[in-house]
C-alpha cells in the first residue's frame, strides 16, 4: 500500500495560534508529518511517493472559485499592505450581520473565510495547501485503479475547512476533494469515515444537501468540544441529503470499550448503506495523551482500530487529518495501517 506525500506540505509553518486567552505555538506543524514518515519508514509499510499534479480544477468541484482565489493570493497581499507576522482574523461575520457580503479589506476578507483564530497564514501556506490536496487526490487515483488501500499523508489536515471557509488548521479539504475525485472516475456509493476527534464540520456540510456521499463521523461532543457550533446527532441530511448524514458524537473521557463499539456501529450503518469505497478521515487525536484532546484511546487500540476497518472489506483511502501528540503519532498512525494491512 502506498503512502502519498509531498515535502511542499512542509512549507506551511505557522508560529503561533490563538488559543486559551493565550498565544502557543501551532500544535499542527511539519514535525508531525516527519515523524510519521520515519516510522513508516522504519517499519517498511509501502512505497512513499510523491503525488501527480492534477491542477486546480479537482479543487474548484469542492470550494468556491472566491475563496480559492483568497487563500492563493492573501499572503501577497498581507505583505504588500506591510504586515510581516503571521495573517490571522481578529473579527468575523456573526449573527445579525451581513453574511453575504465579501469585504473589499483584508482583515474583512479574512473574517468572511475564516472560523477561528487557531489557522495563521504564512508564506507558505499556498504551495502546501495545494500540495495536500494533490496528495489527496493521488490516493484517490490509486483506488481507482484499482488498489484496495493507500495513505494520503495530509498537511494541513481538511476537515474542518467547507466550500468557502477555512479554520481548524484545515484551509482546502483534502477528503472532500479526493471524494469528488473519486466520484468524477465513475465510483458510487463512496463514504466517508470521519474518526478525527473533532466533528469534521468542514465534510459534513460540503455535503449536507447531496445523497452521493454518506458522511459518518465519530467525535467528541460538540456542546463540550471544539467546534462547539456543528456536530450534534439530530444533523442527519438536508432536502436529498437526509439520512446521508450521520454523527456520533461521545462525551469527553471515551475509552476503546465506547470508542469500538460504536466504530462497528458506524461501520453497520455504512454496510447497511452499501458503500463500496471508503474514505478515512483519520485522526489520532482521539489518543489519551492528545495535548488538546479528551479521549482515552492507547497506541495498540489503533492496531485494533485499523483492523476492523479492513474488516469492512472495501476499498479504503487513509487521509490524515489531526493527532497531536507527536512523539507518539508516528506509532499510532502506522498502528493503524498495520491493523489494516495485517487483516487484509
Ligand atoms: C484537524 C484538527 O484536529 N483540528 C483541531 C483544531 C482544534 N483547534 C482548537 C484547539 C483548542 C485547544 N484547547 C486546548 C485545551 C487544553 N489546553
Ligand atoms: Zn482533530
Amino acid at each position: 500500500m502506498k503512502t502519498i506525500f509531498s515535502p511542499a506540505q512542509q512549507l506551511h509553518h505557522g508560529a503561533r495560534e490563538f488559543t486559551d486567552g493565550q498565544w502557543t505555538l501551532c500544535n499542527e506543524h511539519p514535525g508531525r508529518s516527519s515523524i510519521i514518515l520515519a516510522e513508516l519508514e522504519a517499519r517498511k509499510l509501502g512505497d512513499i511517493v510523491q503525488p501527480q499534479d492534477w491542477g486546480i480544477d479537482p479543487i474548484l468541484r469542492v470550494h468556491s472559485p472566491a475563496f480559492v482565489e483568497f487563500l492563493q493570493n492573501a499572503w501577497t497581499q498581507w505583505q504588500a499592505e506591510g504586515r510581516t507576522g503571521d495573517m490571522l482574523p481578529s473579527v468575523w461575520c456573526s449573527r445579525g450581520m451581513r453574511t453575504n457580503r465579501v469585504p473589499e479589506s483584508l482583515d474583512g476578507k479574512l473574517g468572511y473565510y475564516s472560523f477561528d483564530s487557531g489557522t495563521p497564514i504564512m508564506s507558505g501556506t499556498w504551495q502546501a495547501v495545494y500540495a495536500a490536496t494533490q496528495v489527496a487526490i493521488t490516493g484517490a487515483h490509486q483506488l481507482s485503479l484499482g488498489e484496495q488501500g493507500a495513505f494520503s499523508l495530509c498537511r494541513p489536515p481538511g476537515h474542518h475547512a467547507a466550500v468557502d471557509q477555512y479554520g481548524g488548521y484545515c484551509f482546502f479539504n483534502n477528503a472532500a476533494i479526493a471524494t469528488q475525485f473519486l466520484l468524477d472516475s465513475g465510483c458510487n456509493r463512496v463514504a466517508i469515515l470521519d474518526i478525527d476527534y473533532h466533528h469534521g464540520n468542514g465534510t459534513q456540510s460540503i455535503f449536507y444537501q447531496r445523497n452521493d456521499v454518506y458522511v459518518v463521523s465519530l467525535h467528541a461532543h460538540p456542546s463540550e468540544e471544539y467546534p462547539f457550533f456543528l456536530g450534534y446527532e439530530d444533523e442527519r441530511g438536508d432536502g436529498i441529503g437526509e439520512g446521508y448524514n450521520l454523527n456520533l458524537p461521545m462525551r469527553l473521557g471515551t475509552d476503546w470499550a465506547l470508542y469500538g463499539a460504536t466504530l462497528d456501529h458506524a461501520l453497520q450503518v455504512l454496510e447497511r448503506h452499501g458503500t463500496e469505497i471508503l474514505v478515512v478521515s483519520l485522526g489520532c487525536d482521539t489518543f489519551h495523551d492528545d495535548p488538546i484532546s479528551r479521549f482515552r484511546l492507547t497506541s495498540e487500540n489503533y492496531i485494533r482500530l485499523g483492523e476492523k476497518i479492513a474488516a469492512f472489506q472495501k476499498p479504503t483511502l487513509f487521509v490524515l487529518e489531526g493527532g497531536y501528540a507527536v512523539d507518539a503519532l508516528g506509532i499510532n498512525v502506522a498502528n493503524v495501517l498495520t491493523g489494516f494491512l495485517g487483516k487484509r
